[in-house]
């Protein structure tokens, strides 16, 4: 494509592009892993790229994390150990630890991204790295669920698209892995991409669960910078938590006094409906 000087220009998807106006670069820099890029844009404030692709904005961060953790937790209803893959910038922990759990574990690749999201973005981890509940063990995703001796009440998978050093993270054996960590009616969700303009990658995760959950589905929400309509996320459990009713779903979040800016009683129900173009992926 043309190029576009001074803006950030994500092209993630054949023959489609999102640009950003990068007003201020704060940061340009490889680590051991990929390139991070931290500027500051009009619409979405601070960004953060990783390999030229978007992966959290200060503006619509909200939903993304909201959602990921939200819609296990409160479907479980007594998550007390939950395990995060990714999720370097602290936003899903920021989320996860609004809970009354024992522990968050976070599991990070990349020494860089948790260094330089305290350091240009502190209000997406939110003194989550601070908190004693917080676990933060940089080291492979992969390895890690090989080797952990399990126990989790839900593992959230926040990786980065299946290119590059996210891409063992959508694997069977890592799935199979990962289902040996939960405890007994644990659930286990991730990041599916955009099935509009992804569909294989939610349509291959679903797969995979089906071999190993008596439940798997997915459920969805807009984030406006992972463009393409609505985000998929993957649901594996042995658990028929997914069917928890409105009543519960409200006790649970009025109980924990937990106020979400896009997760509501209503959302967290809603976003199991699926648009059929989305429903044909699941195979
Ligand atoms: N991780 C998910 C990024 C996915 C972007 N993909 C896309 N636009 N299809 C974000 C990390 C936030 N903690």
């Amino acid at each position: 494509m043309t190029k576009m000087d001074g803006w950030s220009v994500e092209q993630l998807h054949d023959g489609y592009a999102q640009a950003h106006r990068m007003d201020r670069v704060l940061y340009d820099s490889e680590t051991d892993h990929q390139r991070i890029v931290v500027f500051d844009s009009a619409q979405f404030g601070r960004v953060m790229t990783l390999d030229g692709v978007v992966q959290v904005t200060e503006r619509d961060n909200f939903i993304y994390h909201e959602m990921l953790t939200h819609v296990p937790m409160i479907a479980h209803g007594t998550a007390k150990r939950v395990l995060i893959i990714g999720g370097g910038d602290g936003g899903m922990a920021r989320e996860a630890l609004r809970h009354p759990v024992d522990q968050v574990t976070m599991v990070e690749i990349d020494a860089g991204v948790v260094d330089f999201c305290r350091e240009y973005l502190p209000g997406i981890s939110d003194g989550a790295f601070d908190d004693p509940r917080l676990d933060l063990q940089i080291a492979d995703g992969a390895d890690f669920m090989r080797d952990t001796d399990g126990g989790f009440d839900v593992i959230i998978v926040d990786s980065t698209d299946p290119v590059g050093p996210g891409e063992v993270l959508f694997t069977d054996h890592f799935y199979g892995h990962a289902k040996r960590a939960l405890a007994p009616g644990g659930i286990l969700v991730t990041q599916n991409g955009v099935p509009f303009l992804q569909g294989d990658e939610l349509t291959g995760t679903l797969r995979a669960f089906q071999t190993l959950f008596a439940d798997t589905y997915a459920f969805v929400a807009p984030v406006p910078t992972y463009q393409g309509g609505f985000m998929a996320f993957g649901w594996g459990t042995d658990s028929d938590a997914r069917h928890v009713d409105l009543a519960t779903v409200e006790r649970r979040i009025t109980q924990i006094d937990l106020s979400g800016d896009y997760y509501t009683p209503e959302i967290h129900k809603a976003a199991f409906a699926l648009p059929g173009y989305i429903k044909k992926l699941i195979p």
